[in-house]
């Protein structure tokens, strides 16, 4: 099999990831946009390299014609979680999407494995179009904990290093680190509550003082200067107050102000 071969044999994986990645980051953006707690952390996703689809065939002594069919992880995308609980809620949206078939899955997160490694495993179907039409691939899509994947990037990195044969001394340490990961996880999960109302109303204020300043903007065109002026000044007062009760207070007060000279241009244009 040559080169070219290769390429084009990759290529709809190349485009069934970028556009799950881009999905998911959509996902993300779609809880945001609606004040909601997102479960999605971080999405990222990547094509096995041939080097490593040839070492893995190799593994396993998989023949090139049942290559698509039996290394499900060419295509991967990868998705980080602030926490355990969300990993389910992740993958409960995944299972009602209409565009992902779900074939099974691996729950390394219940049963982690001998090696330390956590994480969640979906193997789905996925259709990408391509000029020769639909092509339905396999793919895998791992979810995580942050810590998870701390843990399974620096182990990654020791396995390339070691091959199979990572010392003693250091597959103890690694499994030191992945208990430290499930303590860490508990830990985190125990002040969720706490962590998402403090995110929740930090997103909230992000997003208040973005509409407050569009809405400054917009009485700029419709009144003077010096009006703006005093309302701006009033904003920079309340804002450095850090007082979100405060906040939400001139909020309203400048939606009836911005009301009142759109109800006064009205009337001036009839
Ligand atoms: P890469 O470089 O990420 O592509 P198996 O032989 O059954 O253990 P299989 O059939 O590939 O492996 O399925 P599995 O176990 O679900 O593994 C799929 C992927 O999960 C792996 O792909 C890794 O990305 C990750 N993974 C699984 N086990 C471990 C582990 O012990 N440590 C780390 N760091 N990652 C793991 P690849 O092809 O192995 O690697």
């Amino acid at each position: 099999m040559d080169i070219l071969l290769w390429h084009k044999l990759l290529e709809p994986y190349e485009l069934a990831v970028q556009e799950l990645v881009l999905k998911f980051q959509h996902m993300k953006k779609e809880f945001q946009d609606r004040g909601l707690y997102c479960p999605i952390e971080h999405v990222s996703g990547r094509v096995k390299t041939v080097n490593s689809i040839l070492d893995k065939m190799k593994k396993k002594g998989i023949p090139m014609d049942q290559m698509e069919e039996l290394i499900e992880d060419i295509a991967g995308v990868r998705i980080t979680c602030q926490f355990v609980e969300d990993i389910e809620k992740v993958a409960q949206l995944i299972e009602e999407r209409s565009d992902i078939e779900v074939q099974y899955e691996k729950d390394y997160v219940k049963h982690m494995k001998e090696s330390g490694y956590r994480s969640y495993h979906l193997i789905i179907f996925y259709t990408v179009q391509t000029l020769e039409g639909p092509k339905k691939i396999q793919m895998e899509i791992q979810i995580r904990t942050l810590a998870m994947d701390f843990w399974a990037t620096v182990e990654h990195s020791l396995q390339y290093k070691y091959k199979t044969n990572i010392p003693e001394h250091i597959r103890q340490r690694l499994s030191n680190a992945a208990d430290a990961i499930i303590a860490l996880d508990n830990e985190m999960s125990s002040v969720r509550n706490e962590i998402m109302d403090a995110q929740l109303s930090s997103q909230l204020q992000h997003r208040m003082v973005a509409d407050i300043l569009t809405a400054i903007e917009n009485l700029y065109r419709i009144t003077s200067r010096r009006e703006v002026e005093k309302i701006q000044e009033e904003f920079y007062r309340i804002y450095a107050l850090n007082d979100m009760d405060e906040l939400k207070r001139f909020h309203t007060e400048l939606d009836q102000i911005a009301e009142g000279y759109r109800a006064q241009s009205v009337t001036a244009g009839l």
